[in-house]
C-alpha cells in the first residue's frame, strides 16, 4: 500500500520508520524537522502572513455559497458555529468546542503522516491536521491535505458522536490492519467514505465526505452529473473497489445515515479481509448486476 495520494502519484513507498523518509527521499511537503515523536508541531500563528489569511477567507466563503441544500445536516448545523471566516483557525479555539462535543481534538502535524502514525492519532480520538495553507496557484485544486481540507472538510463531522466513533474505531482498524497486509482494503474505506462519502436524506442525496466537501468543482459533479454512479453501501464491495486520486470520482457510495457505517465496521474485519482478497478487483466506475443505485 502507498502511504498517501501523494505517495500514489509519486510511486513511491513510505516506510514505518521516521527515518526511512523525510522531505528529501520523499518529496513530502512540510517541516518535519521540529517535530515531536508523535509527529505534532505547534502552531506558529504568526506565520500565516496577510495574503495566507486572505485566501484563507476566499477559500472558506466560496465554499460556503456551495454547500447549503448540498451538504449533509450535521456537517451545516456546526459549520456556521466554527467563526471560519475570520480567517486560518487557531487549533486551541477549535479544540474548546471539538472536546467538550465528542472527546476529539486536532493536532497540529507538518504534512502528511505515515499510516500507522496517522491511524494510531484517529485511535485516540486525535484528528491530525497540516498547518501550512495552500498557494495560490493551488487555489482550485490540491491533492494533498493542508489546513483548509481538514478544518473545513473534516472538522465539522467530528462534532457528530455517531461519526466521531467511526472514525476512532477505522484507526483501530488501520493499526490492526498493519500486519493482515489489508491497508489497501482500509485506504479504499476511507476514501469512500470520510473523503467522498454520500448520505441519503428525506430531502435527498447529500454529501458527507471531506474531499467533496472541500472542492468547489466536485459538489456539482458529486450529487448532480449523470456521469458518475451512486451506488448504496457495502462494506466488502467498498473493499474490492480502486479509486482515482487525480479526477473526479467515476463511483460514489451511498449510507443510509451515520450508523449504518458505525455498525457496518463494528464488526472485526480480518475474516471480511480474507472474504474480499477471494473476490476480483473493481474498477473505479464499474456496476456489478442487481446493485441499487441512487439518481
Ligand atoms: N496524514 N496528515 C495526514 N492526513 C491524512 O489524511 C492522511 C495521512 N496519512 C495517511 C493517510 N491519510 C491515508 O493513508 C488514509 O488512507 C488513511
Ligand atoms: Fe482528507
Amino acid at each position: 500500500i502507498l502511504c498517501c495520494r501523494q505517495c500514489e502519484r509519486a510511486g513511491t513507498r513510505m516506510g514505518k520508520a521516521p527515518a526511512t523518509y523525510g522531505a528529501s527521499t520523499h518529496g513530502l511537503r512540510g517541516d518535519y524537522s521540529g517535530m515531536l515523536a508523535d509527529y505534532t508541531v505547534e502552531q506558529d500563528y504568526a506565520s500565516y502572513d496577510e495574503a495566507a489569511q486572505g485566501r484563507w477567507r476566499r477559500l472558506y466563503a466560496r465554499q460556503m455559497k456551495l454547500v447549503p441544500g448540498r451538504a449533509c445536516p450535521e456537517f451545516l448545523r456546526v459549520i456556521e458555529t466554527l467563526d471560519y471566516e475570520q480567517g486560518v483557525p487557531r487549533f486551541a479555539e477549535v479544540n474548546q468546542r471539538l472536546s467538550a462535543a465528542t472527546g476529539w481534538q486536532v493536532v497540529a502535524v507538518p504534512g502528511l503522516l505515515p499510516e500507522n502514525v496517522f491511524f494510531g492519532h484517529l485511535a485516540a480520538r486525535r484528528f491530525p491536521v497540516p498547518v501550512w495553507l495552500r498557494e495560490e496557484s493551488e487555489f482550485d485544486y490540491i491533492v494533498e491535505p493542508d489546513i483548509f481540507h481538514d478544518f473545513f472538510g473534516h472538522v465539522p463531522l467530528l462534532f457528530d458522536p455517531v461519526f466521531a466513533d467511526y472514525m476512532q474505531a477505522y484507526g483501530r482498524g488501520g493499526l490492526k490492519a498493519e500486519g493482515l497486509h489489508a491497508l489497501e482494503y482500509l485506504a479504499r474505506l476511507y476514501w469512500y467514505t470520510v473523503e467522498f462519502g454520500l448520505i441519503d436524506t428525506p430531502q435527498g442525496l447529500r454529501i458527507y465526505g471531506a474531499g467533496i466537501l472541500s472542492s468547489p468543482s466536485e459538489i456539482d459533479h458529486a450529487l448532480a452529473s449523470p456521469e458518475p454512479r451512486r451506488i448504496a453501501f457495502d462494506l466488502r464491495r467498498v473493499m474490492r473497489t480502486r479509486y482515482k486520486i487525480d479526477s473526479f470520482q467515476q463511483s460514489y457510495f451511498v449510507i443510509d445515515d451515520f450508523g449504518q457505517l458505525f455498525r457496518e465496521t463494528a464488526p472485526d474485519f480480518t475474516p471480511i479481509y480474507q472474504q474480499v482478497a477471494a473476490q476480483s478487483t473493481l474498477a473505479a466506475g464499474e456496476v456489478l448486476p442487481g446493485e441499487r443505485l441512487f439518481g
